[in-house]
């Protein structure tokens, strides 16, 4: 009996999920999540990230990832669960983008933990820098405009790297941190992703970069996934020195570090396998490891995603084209306002989810022709960089049209902006924290025409890392499984959990789209007023 961890270390929490893998027998044997702002209040973090004054910077404690992965491998220890004498390999799913800056001092001390006490006692000063920049981070504009401008303009990174200059991803991050700390910048001897920065936790190391994390970070050349110099020099001095190795996603960073061997009593011939990014990973644990289908993962943040035999990058320049864990690549949409921002509509009118569901259930699709822009927070796509939620027609105090306009407009604008991948979006695989919540999928299956599709783990990333896990460790053991035997039977749809969209409903969101639409170019101070559409709307379809 096999076994393998997958590890997701995403935004609020890190999860875990342990796999094995027979010949006739295929099931998920343990999961546990630990949520940092509960089970680990002593880092203040909100959601996972550090309060601040300006809200355009997103920075997280680097520790309280370090501090839950010691606390949830001491849990799957000490609970017995599972014999970690038979655990060959574990790998991990990072949040992307997030960068850990490392000294000269990190590689010895790493290597030399002592098994008696917990990690944070050890590590807290191995950091050049004390904050992690994240994802939800939007404040490097100007960083962003000096690189593009640099290597020749927005198009040219996009072709050279996967996606033109994004103010979460890594590369305008650290040019950032130079201009602002030279001399912190200077002693960052290894500047590594949240991923890397995991696996290098865990191998005892450092740990390379994937390809599926290394393209988010504007610096990688995504044809030949390596460094790519134009980028590199557009950036910041002396980086390639700084950044760790890329390598394959089955990479094998090294046998489990002795500490955790000395410590949880797992077994030192445990591989770990390099770690990859969150929505690389929910890839494979959605199974999308052929062409033709889409996952929408409603998580902290929200991504539409699909795999892609080749590099296909997007001409309106929204969206990304990353590495898939599979070799070939993935193209992928995000939108920062996702859970959050539906767990704001919920907070502000005093629900629970279930209170949330049925208010979906008792408003009608199309809302009244009431439209709500859901921009709690700067937002990605369409590009919005200063927060601010808009509504149309909408009055704020009433529960439940919000409830149904916070939805719709994330349906709405998730179909609109992804058009551009060209992938077949008849059937929808939905992960991530809200895709157990049906009502929401109802939305998504009328918004897309779409049939949708929920799983039985809800956690994909932490699922596909357990995969990559298995596949890594035969590929190490000189096996070169196919990647459809490699998900076989874990990451398949609950065929049960089907919702068909309804026909009269496709209607009137199909005819809502413009309307949507007139409401996104106001709102983006780029369009006339949208009472005019909205207006037909209502008189088609009925007006609150
Ligand atoms: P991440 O991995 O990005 O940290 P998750 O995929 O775990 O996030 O999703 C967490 C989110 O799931 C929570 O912030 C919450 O808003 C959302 N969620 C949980 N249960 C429900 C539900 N029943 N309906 C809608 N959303 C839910
Ligand atoms: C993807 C993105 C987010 C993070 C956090 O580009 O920024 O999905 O990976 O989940």
């Amino acid at each position: 009996m096999s076994l393998y961890l997958g590890l997701d270390s995403s935004t609020q929490s890190l999860t875990a999920v342990v796999i094995e893998v027979e010949r006739a027998l295929r099931r998920v044997v343990w999961q546990a999540s630990i949520r940092f702002d509960q089970h680990l209040p002593q880092y203040g973090t909100r959601n996972g990230v550090l309060a601040g004054d300006d809200p355009l910077v997103a920075h997280s404690p680097p520790l309280v990832w370090a501090d839950a992965l010691d606390t949830l491998l001491a849990k799957l220890s000490s609970e017995r669960a599972i014999d970690l004498s038979r655990l060959r390999a574990v790998a991990g799913s990072g949040q992307q983008h997030g960068s850990v800056y490392l000294d000269a001092s990190a590689a010895a001390v790493l290597a030399n933990l002592d098994a008696s006490r917990p990690l944070v006692a050890q590590i807290p000063g191995i950091f050049a820098r004390e904050t992690s920049p994240i994802w939800m981070d939007s404040s490097t504009g100007a960083e962003c405009a000096e690189i593009e401008a640099a290597v020749g303009g927005p198009q040219a990174l996009g072709e050279l790297t996967g996606s033109k200059a994004f103010e979460r991803f890594t590369g305008p991050q650290i040019r950032k941190f130079w201009k602002s700390s030279p001399d912190a910048y200077a002693r960052s001897d290894r500047i590594h992703l949240v991923s890397s920065f995991m696996a290098t936790l865990l191998a005892g190391k450092h740990a390379p970069i994937d390809p599926g994390d290394g393209a988010g970070m504007n610096l990688m050349d995504l044809a030949g996934k390596f460094w790519a110099p134009a980028a590199l020099e557009a950036t910041a001095p002396g980086l390639l020195a700084k950044l760790p190795e890329l390598r394959e996603s089955w990479s094998i960073v090294g046998p489990i570090a002795p500490y955790w061997v000395k410590r949880h009593g797992f077994s030192s011939s445990t591989r770990v396998v390099a770690w990859s990014g969150d929505n690389p990973c929910s890839l494979i644990g959605v199974g999308l490891v052929e062409p033709g289908l889409v996952a929408i993962s409603l998580g902290t943040s929200d991504t539409l995603f699909g795999y892609l035999p080749y590099a296909r990058v997007d001409p309106a320049a929204e969206g990304h084209a990353f590495g898939a864990p599979t070799g070939d690549y993935m193209s992928l949409i995000c939108f920062k306002n996702g859970s959050l921002a539906r767990e704001r509509i919920r907070e502000r009118h005093g629900l629970d989810w279930a209170g949330f569901s049925a208010a979906l259930r008792r408003t009608r699709p199309g809302n009244g022709a009431c439209v709500l822009l859901p921009w709690f927070e700067p937002e990605i796509t369409p590009h919005v960089d200063r927060a601010g939620v808009r509504r149309y027609g909408l009055d704020e105090d009433d529960a439940d049209a919000n409830v149904r306009a916070v939805i719709e407009g994330q349906m709405m604008t998730m179909s609109n902006h992804s058009r551009w991948m060209g992938v077949a979006r008849k059937s929808i695989y939905a992960t991530g924290g809200a895709s157990c919540n049906r009502e929401i999928l109802r939305v998504m299956a009328d918004v897309f025409d779409a049939d949708v599709y929920q799983f039985e783990v809800g956690n994909s990333a932490a699922l596909g890392a357990a995969l990559r896990a298995f596949h890594a460790d035969e590929v190490a053991a000189g096996r070169q499984p196919g990647w459809k035997e490699v998900v076989r039977e874990f990451a398949e749809p609950v065929l049960e959990s089907r919702i068909v969209p309804e026909a009269s409903t496709v209607r009137v969101y199909r005819d809502l789209q413009d309307a949507y639409a007139a409401c996104e170019r106001h709102a983006l101070g780029i369009g006339e007023d949208p009472a005019p559409a909205l207006r037909r709307f209502g008189e088609i379809h009925g007006a609150k």
